[in-house]
């Protein structure tokens, strides 16, 4: 792992923080978004549990960087874009997005935005400004700059962020995604959340540069390097590249130096390619409960309302698991719609063929 030095930190392990560093966040949205990285960690642990019983078919996890995704959308405005990859429920949910509605998304139901079509985890909101990601590596990155000129071209005061992985920089869709908006100006942030790996691959194997932040400077795009587990870093980074996008004065990247505390994905073992003591010394800069100890100190938490909000996250996620899971599945005939505004003569036949051999309104069960 890369040594953690050069980068912004506000908030130390005991929820200590830098009192001249301090943002000022009211206490309504503080605890807000304590329990939005609260409600992401629960939502894994469920979810997790719901593979390995095989109710669903895969996860990914957020756990251990929460504060990267909750901190950054809690600077946006609900009509500025995101364009996450796959590891940012918490932005999703910030902007009020309901865990019953992820759930229709891990099930794959007929409620699901995307009524099963996509993979399990890459979770969107139309109505939320929240694009579906893609699942090949980086693509999001040229979509949001797409958007980012858009929005310029047309006077708008929209902005745009894409959140990706280390990984995610040695793809050629980062780099001409930085390039184009260096050069025009793009409003908007390139938010890498660097957690030392892409799957077994660590960020020494991917890039030979000391850090990830320093390839924006290639581009004339200036950045900063956060705690990526210290949400009082990670707002106050995104909220100068926010202020940049808005004041016309063009992108801005940040790296964010975080850990994954799971595996990969629900498919991967992480003991394979990573020592558990590396897992433990992170698992000391957890940034819930790095946040946790800051709110406390604040006096916006005690043990009784912490336990509450806990146990209420608990009940929350329990229930809107059980009513997804029996919601029925989209029925056989949805796969041919949506591709074309009114279905083809060949889309057609092939649906009527289908439901011959299946029936009308098969779901699979
Ligand atoms: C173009 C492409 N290549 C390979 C993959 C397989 N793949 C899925 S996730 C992943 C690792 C991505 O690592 P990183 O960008 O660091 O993000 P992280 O998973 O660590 O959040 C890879 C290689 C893919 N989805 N797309």
């Amino acid at each position: 792992m890369e040594k953690k030095t050069g980068m912004l930190q506000i908030i130390d392990n005991e929820g200590n923080y830098r009192r001249e560093l301090e943002p000022a966040i009211p206490e309504e949205l503080l605890l807000r978004m304590y329990r939005t990285m609260a409600t992401v960690r629960k939502f894994e642990e469920i979810s997790m549990g719901l593979q390995r019983q095989g109710r669903i078919g895969f996860y990914i996890g957020a756990a251990g960087q929460e504060a990267c995704s909750v901190g950054a959308t809690a600077v946006l405005k609900k009509e500025d874009w995101i364009f996450p990859a796959y590891r940012e429920p918490g932005a999703l949910l910030l902007r009020g997005e309901t865990v019953l509605q992820l759930f229709h998304q891990l099930f794959g139901n007929s409620l699901d935005y995307n009524r099963g079509r996509q993979m399990p985890n890459h979770f969107n909101s139309r109505d939320k400004n929240v694009v579906t990601p893609s699942s090949p590596i980086a693509t999001q990155i040229p979509h949001a700059v797409g958007m980012a000129m858009g929005a310029k071209i047309t006077k708008k005061k929209e902005i745009a962020l894409t959140f990706f992985g280390d990984g995610a920089t040695s793809e050629n869709d980062f780099h001409s995604g930085m390039n184009f908006a260096g050069v025009f100006k793009a409003p908007v942030i390139f938010f890498c959340q660097n957690n030392g790996y892409a799957i077994s691959l660590p960020t020494s194997r991917q890039t030979a540069s000391e850090t990830l932040a320093q390839k924006a400077a290639a581009y004339g795009i200036p950045s900063e390097r956060v705690d990526g587990n210290d949400i009082l870093a990670v707002y106050t980074a995104a909220k100068k590249a926010v202020e940049r996008a808005r004041n016309g004065e063009g992108p801005t990247m940040i790296e964010a130096l975080t850990y994954r505390l799971g595996p990969h994905s629900s498919s991967d073992d992480p003991t394979k390619y990573r020592e558990n003591r590396e897992v433990e010394e992170w698992k000391k800069r957890d940034p819930i409960r790095r946040m946790a100890g800051y709110l406390r100190k604040k006096g916006y938490l005690d043990d009784e309302s912490d336990r509450k909000l806990m146990d209420e996250i608990d009940k929350e996620i329990r229930a809107a698991a059980k009513k997804a899971e029996a919601v029925p599945k989209p029925p056989v005939e949805s796969i041919f719609e949506n591709v074309y505004s009114s279905m083809t003569w060949n889309l057609k036949e092939q649906m009527e063929e289908t439901v011959g051999r299946y029936g009308p309104g098969y779901t699979g069960r």
